[in-house]
């Protein structure tokens, strides 16, 4: 396409789809213009991937997964169909910043974390590669909560993505299914009939997701939740226009608002209603389709593979043996050979408080038909395999179901599928050997580094082509590279541009300055106390006393960059923020220290942010305590952007070690092995608060109100645990972490080797690319060709 005909296309849009002159345009007007246009080209090449996959019989994958983490579309979109400079060279032309016009839009926040991000980055890698699969989701109307700090706390807010007019995505009214909630099982005629008592519609809204150079598309099916009658006129009429309009209300609670956790009772009820929802819906509309087609559901298995993403979809083992022994027919047995042929789950925590379980009282309540069969499922597993229960104490363990009903269970590193072997799932390993299989994260290498770090993507083409955007293994092809001083000089120059550029959006959203040639040192992720931000802030304050003492002397300046949310139940998270933000608010305003220490900590991160962040690291913090990060994805990303990595030997942290190699990479702390040891120590804490006086002072700067205005209570808590139970060992691996961030500091200084490291770091983590675990799974776990490209749009 030329850029002519772009803008024809864009000019077109605003003027017909939009009604706009463009001499009267917004920048929102331009931008769902230009999103029309970008998503014209997709459709194409997405009603041919829909027909090969018929031509074919394909087998199709279904990947069902309460969260999606998309973020935005348009940018990606430009540049997997190839007409990113094409949009630039036409907004260019028309006078209009198209920056802007790409920041206009909102994320899709359909997602909390890494679990949701990674599901986003497999639609893209299943299109890229050419699988046929559909996601499946929940349209909520709200994403995760926006944050903002408010003296230093977290406040969250409503999410509103869906105010705006989502152009992305085609309403399928004709997608529509009934699902029940409630009510009583009947027998009739020897079966059982479940007869809910309330009912709502399932809606689908698809999105096209094009995979690289348009060649396919997948679609993300999301659903939204609907009444099942709009208005209760009899009530309208008798002028109760609440209680007329409740059940639309109520109908749409299920589809309005993304978990950020579940710690309520309401909360608890309105998210089993979700989890079956949007499953129930999903595999109602994967049997028509596979109806449409082939009339013998005992072959499901051979062209059906569904991926469970963690538990959240878990009652899809229960509703399809339901389907297939109540509703068809078949001998329960049959039901669940047949469903098990179907069903694969990952996990994607080590937690055991993480793990979903359900109150009988409430499953038997919302879903008591379900209910029943699980009891069943339970014996006839029991049976064969005694010793090992679904239902324990009242409730409904969903992870045992979830592993029961599957045909393989995966984790998400090498060390986390080893730890489920002998932790959370030892017995039921024990019972099945085999089903047990690794697949090591990814994440995409086109959005990840092709379209966040144009700077360094730029670069690794003109070094090796542009081969490595469909097979990042091909970055190893700039291994001889790094021994190239012009190479290196250009690599340290697009890092350092993405530093200037951060550090210009820092100064102008946040007010703070900070030095682009200090080394930018961030850790973004969820606040987990297992992820050790109050690890890392411990190492500041600390860091922070030294500098003070030694005024005189030579340090390494850094910019320490936090981002994350916490769940707003979560009070020990919330408790580290406000520490992050307190400690920033005295350090950043220290003249003596200033030149040398900052600390940053952005609100609302999300997936745009990670976008600016990423590329502008040298330091990425993976410093979880081992064990307890089942694998991290972040942690790939940073180091395919050419940073290194400070981490202990927890989850994806141990393969990327191997790939870059252990000089690239600084390690420190204990291995998940010790920690276990260290915790059957008595006062494990105390002692090494004790043995360590850096850690024993910065501890008692929590508690001497040094970054508390004086008040000596304000972080009593935090001091308190790290001092007292310290579950996850923050003080035992304090004074190797100090160590290792010593290293870095000298390492840094070193800007020609560090640069080298940073290069190599980028040349071997190609493997991380979310291709090889699509590929991985479509071997191991779903026996799913990738079908032939159909055509490259972006050639044409
Ligand atoms: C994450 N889990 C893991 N859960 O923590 C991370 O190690 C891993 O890399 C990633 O999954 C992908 O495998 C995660 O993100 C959640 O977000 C939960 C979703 C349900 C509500 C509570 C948080």
């Amino acid at each position: 396409m030329s850029t002519s005909a772009l803008k024809d296309s864009v000019l077109s849009h605003l003027k017909y789809s939009l009604g706009k002159d463009p001499e009267h345009a917004t920048t929102y007007d331009w931008r769902v213009a230009l999103s029309l246009a970008a998503r014209d080209r997709i459709v194409d090449p997405w009603f041919e991937s829909t027909r090969a996959t018929y031509r074919a019989d394909a087998k199709r994958v279904y990947y069902l997964s309460m969260e999606f983490l998309i973020g935005r579309l348009l940018e990606d979109a430009l540049v997997n169909t190839g007409v990113y400079d094409d949009a630039k060279a036409v907004f260019d032309d028309l006078g209009l910043n198209f920056g802007e016009i790409l920041h206009d839009e909102p994320d899709a926040a359909l997602g909390n974390g890494g679990l949701g991000r990674l599901a986003a980055c497999f639609l893209e890698s299943l299109s890229t590669l050419g699988i046929p699969a559909m996601g499946y989701g929940i349209r909520y109307e709200h994403g995760l909560f926006r944050q903002r700090f408010e003296g230093g706390r977290q406040v969250e807010e409503a999410e509103d993505w869906l105010t705006q007019e989502h152009v992305w995505e085609f309403e399928r009214p004709e997608a529509a299914f009934e699902i029940g909630f409630g009510g009583q099982v009947y027998e009739n005629g020897g079966r059982a009939v479940w007869r809910p008592q309330e009912a709502v519609i399932a809606q689908a809204f698809d999105t096209p997701v094009v995979g690289w150079k348009g060649e396919w598309a997948n679609t993300l099916r999301l659903w939204g939740a609907l009444p099942k009658t709009v208005l209760d006129l009899q009530r309208f009429n008798a002028g109760d226009y609440a209680a007329a309009a409740e059940p639309e209300a109520l109908a749409r609670t299920i589809s309005r608002v993304l978990y950020p956790d579940d710690t309520t009772e309401e909360g608890k009820h309105l998210r089993l209603k979700q989890e079956y929802f949007f499953t129930a819906a999903s595999l109602r509309d994967l049997i028509r389709r596979f109806e449409a087609e082939h009339d013998d559901l005992r072959d499901l298995p051979k062209r059906v593979a569904i991926q469970l993403n963690d538990t959240h979809p878990a009652i899809a083992g229960p509703e399809l043996v339901r389907i297939l022994h109540d509703e068809r027919g078949m001998e329960f047995e049959t039901a669940m050979e047949i469903a098990r042929g179907c069903l694969n789950y990952t996990n994607h925590t080590l937690l055991p408080e993480a793990l979903e379980r359900w109150s009988d009282g409430l499953m038997g309540y919302l879903l008591p038909r379900h209910l029943q069969l699980i009891e069943r499922i339970d014996t006839a597993h029991q049976t064969q395999h005694p010793g090992i229960a679904i239902r324990e104490h009242g409730e409904v363990k969903m992870g045992e179901l979830s592993f029961i009903m599957a045909n393989r269970v995966n984790g998400v590193s090498a060390l986390h599928s080893d730890l489920m072997k002998v932790t959370v799932f030892k017995d039921l390993h024990d019972m099945h050997p085999d089903r047990i299989v690794n697949q090591t994260n990814g994440v995409t290498p086109r959005r990840w580094l092709r379209t966040c770090n144009p700077r360094l993507s730029g670069l690794i083409t003109d070094a090796i082509g542009d081969g490595w955007i469909k097979d990042a293994e091909r970055l190893s092809e700039l291994e001889p590279h790094v021994n190239d001083a012009g190479f290196l000089d250009r690599f340290v120059q697009a890092k350092r541009e993405n530093k200037v550029d951060l550090g210009q959006w820092i100064a102008e959203s946040m007010g703070i300055s900070v030095d682009p040639d200090a080394m930018f040192d961030v850790q973004i992720k969820r606040i987990h106390e297992y992820k050790r931000q109050h690890l890392n802030i411990l190492e500041t304050i600390a860091l922070w006393q030294e500098m003070r003492d030694n005024p005189n002397g030579d340090w390494t300046p850094r910019v320490k960059i936090f981002g994350g949310k916490a769940a707003p139940g979560y009070v020990f998270a919330k408790e580290i923020i406000y520490l992050i933000n307190s400690v920033a608010s005295v350090i950043n305003n220290d003249p003596v220290t200033s030149k040398w220490l900052k600390v940053v900590y952005p609100a609302n991160y999300n997936v745009t942010l990670a976008e600016r962040l990423i590329p502008a690291a040298n330091l990425s913090e993976q410093i979880s305590t081992a064990g307890k990060e089942a694998s991290g994805t972040g942690n790939m990303k940073f180091a395919l952007n050419g940073a290194l990595t400070i981490g202990t030997l927890d989850g994806a942290n141990v393969e990327i070690r191997e790939h870059v190699g252990a000089d690239n990479f600084f390690l420190f702390g204990m291995t998940a092995e010790e920690v276990m040891e260290r915790r059957t120590v008595e006062g494990h804490a105390w002692d090494a608060i004790s043995k360590d006086p850096r850690l024993a002072r910065a501890v008692d700067a929590l508690r001497n109100g040094t970054f508390a205005g004086g008040d000596h209570d304000r972080f009593r808590g935090i001091a308190d645990n790290i001092s007292g139970p310290d579950y996850f060992l923050v003080a035992s691996d304090f004074s190797d972490y100090w160590r290792a961030s010593r290293e870095v500091d000298q390492a840094f200084r070193d800007t020609g080797h560090w640069a080298r490291m940073a290069a190599l770091n980028t040349a071997r983590s190609g493997w991380f690319s979310s291709d090889r675990t699509i590929r991985s799974y479509a071997s191991e776990i779903w026996d799913a060709l990738p079908s032939k490209p159909l055509r490259n749009i972006a050639a044409e």
